[in-house]
């Protein structure tokens, strides 16, 4: 059995003012509780280095390099290099990346047990828009902050499995496990800020906000294969409430653990990566059952053309 205990770090809410000290002493707290639980590999949200700094607006696109990190790790972020590297445990976790060239970029990281950087995700799907929509009941401006990722979806072979990495709305889209399953990945990493309420459509609540993670989250798992970990940053941010609902999800799509709070919570599970050996054998061994000459939309044609009306 190819065992990985992995323990999925939700974090409670990041305020406008807090430090990044502040915070990563709340995400080492969290790496020694992991460390205690005996986890190989401790997953953390998106952007969770700060506020989920996309809902508010800078007129000067400038002033909003402060939430983004220019260096990884950095000043601030090698204590918790260096702890984890203490304490043998593998990471990933979300930043706002601003490369030597002037980029900026929804990053994530993989961080191997002995401190090393062996794989990097920039964010694909950026939801929400550029300027500043006084219709919304929030704003959403990953769209003015970042560009989107230029990686694609690699997958790397590490800590015994093949593992990659997405982040927050590309839960919501089948291309980025598809993409991922094609490249044999048996354990997804996923962190994600997302608001409870729909900024354009204000019955869509929690509860709607919660099943569509779920649902997204366990399709993803099972339509390829693999387990998921779904990772939160939840709770009240200056006023604005974000769902947790974290998850880890076996290879079946069948939830083996689940966040009950909406603070700093850990979930730790250990997976046993040969359970996604029976999937991609049989309904989903892609080899046997794709039919590609079929597809050839999907990357041909970004939005939906339904036939011309009679
Ligand atoms: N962070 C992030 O990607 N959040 C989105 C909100 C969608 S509404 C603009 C999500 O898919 O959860």
């Amino acid at each position: 059995m190819r065992m990985l205990t992995v323990a999925a770090a939700q974090m409670g809410p990041i305020q406008k003012a807090d430090s990044r000290a502040a915070v990563i002493a709340r995400m080492i707290a969290l790496l020694d509780e992991a460390k205690g639980k005996g986890a190989d590999l401790v997953v953390y949200p998106e952007l969770a280095l700060t506020t989920f700094f996309p809902r508010w607006y800078h007129e000067d696109r400038g002033e909003a390099d402060i939430w983004f990190e220019d260096a990884m790790p950095g000043p601030a972020t090698q204590v918790l290099f260096d702890r984890a590297r203490e304490h043998g445990i593998a990471m990933s976790f979300g930043y706002a990346e601003k490369t030597s060239d002037g980029h900026h970029f929804n990053t994530s990281v993989l961080v191997d047990k002995t401190g090393v950087i062996v794989g990097k995700y920039r964010k694909i799907h950026l939801p929400g828009h550029a300027e500043y929509d006084p219709e919304r009941t929030h704003q959403h401006l990953e769209k003015r902050y970042f560009e989107p990722g230029d990686l694609g979806f690699p997958v790397w072979r590490t800590l015994g499995g093949v593992l990659g990495m997405a982040i927050c709305n590309d839960r919501r889209w089948p291309e980025t496990y598809r993409v991922m399953g094609l490249q044999g990945v048996e354990m997804v990493l996923i962190g994600y800020n997302t608001p409870s309420v729909n900024s354009q459509r204000g019955a869509e609540g929690p509860e709607k906000r919660l099943f569509h993670n779920r649902l997204s989250v366990q399709a993803g798992a099972y339509q390829n294969a693999t387990w998921v970990v779904a990772v939160a940053k939840a709770g009240d941010e200056d006023g604005h409430h974000m769902i947790g609902g974290s998850l880890i999800v076996d290879p079946n799509g069948e939830i083996v653990a689940e966040a009950k709070t909406e603070g700093d919570e850990l979930l730790v599970h250990a997976c046993n990566l040969d359970e996604t050996a029976f999937g991609k054998s049989t309904i989903f061994d892609f080899a046997r059952h794709r039919r590609i000459e079929h597809y050839g939309i999907i990357t041909s044609q970004t939005g939906a053309v339904p036939p011309p009306e009679a």
